[in-house]
């Protein structure tokens, strides 16, 4: 049975593959796996028949049969562990591959989006100027750390994971903000993923919704 994924019917973010469904696509054409999008508006998902599906009336959601889930990680962690392609074979090393997709989603995450719920919603407030370079030094922390740990090597642990696929989509919140190239090391990294050709097939569709939206 071929998956449905949900995504915006029109994305705030115009079409620049920041919103959860591209990490999702992007999982999907790691593994080979084929999968319809169901478009939503902002006005369906607060609706009572999408709430059933996401509690939080949030894209992405996974429906598969019986089995419908949200949340990004644990749809990816899903689909890792149904195919073969973002997670090695080997206990520990897949272990610690998931061990990446987590380290994404709650330690290097939370600061970014922090820094964008400031962006958004506190540019006006007197205290923002001493706010961003406060919250922007605790992003600085992580990214060094991640850097450090990261090195020399092409991916977070060996072979490309789940867990280099969260890190990268967290990493390009940080879009213009010039932040992760203060690593060149962490630059990198995010172009080598941005190169793979499962990224540019997810890239292009999550895309395409936007072209047609904005023509239609
Ligand atoms: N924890 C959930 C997960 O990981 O799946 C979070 C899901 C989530 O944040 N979904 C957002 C959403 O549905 C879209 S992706 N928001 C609508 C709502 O809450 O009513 C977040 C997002 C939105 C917009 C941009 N952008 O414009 O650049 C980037 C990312």
């Amino acid at each position: 049975m071929t998956p449905t994924l949900t995504a915006f019917k029109a994305s705030p973010d115009r079409g620049r593959g920041l919103a959860r469904d591209m990490r999702v696509r992007w999982a999907f054409e790691e593994v080979g796996q084929p999968y319809e999008v169901r478009l939503v508006t902002f006005a369906q998902m607060k609706e009572p028949a999408y709430l059933a599906l996401h509690p939080f009336g949030q894209i992405p959601t996974y429906e598969e049969g019986d089995l419908a889930i949200f949340e990004c990680g644990a749809i990816i962690l899903h689909i890792a562990q149904r195919h073969a392609g973002l997670l090695p074979e080997d206990a520990d090393a897949r272990a610690r591959a998931i061990t990446w997709l987590f380290a994404a989603l709650s330690t290097m995450e939370p600061p970014i989006l922090e820094r964008e719920a400031a962006m958004f919603t506190e540019r006006d407030k007197s205290w923002f100027g001493e706010r961003l370079p406060a919250v922007e030094d605790r992003i600085r922390v992580r990214l060094s750390q991640l850097a450090q740990r990261l090195g020399d090597a092409d991916w977070l642990d060996g072979d490309f994971s789940a867990g280099d696929l969260m890190m990268v989509s967290v990493l390009q919140r940080l879009g213009s903000s010039g932040l992760v190239g203060e690593h060149p090391n962490l630059a990198a990294y995010v172009a080598r993923a941005e190169a793979r050709p499962a990224y540019r097939r997810a890239f292009e569709a999550q895309y395409a919704v936007f072209l047609a939206a904005s023509q239609g």
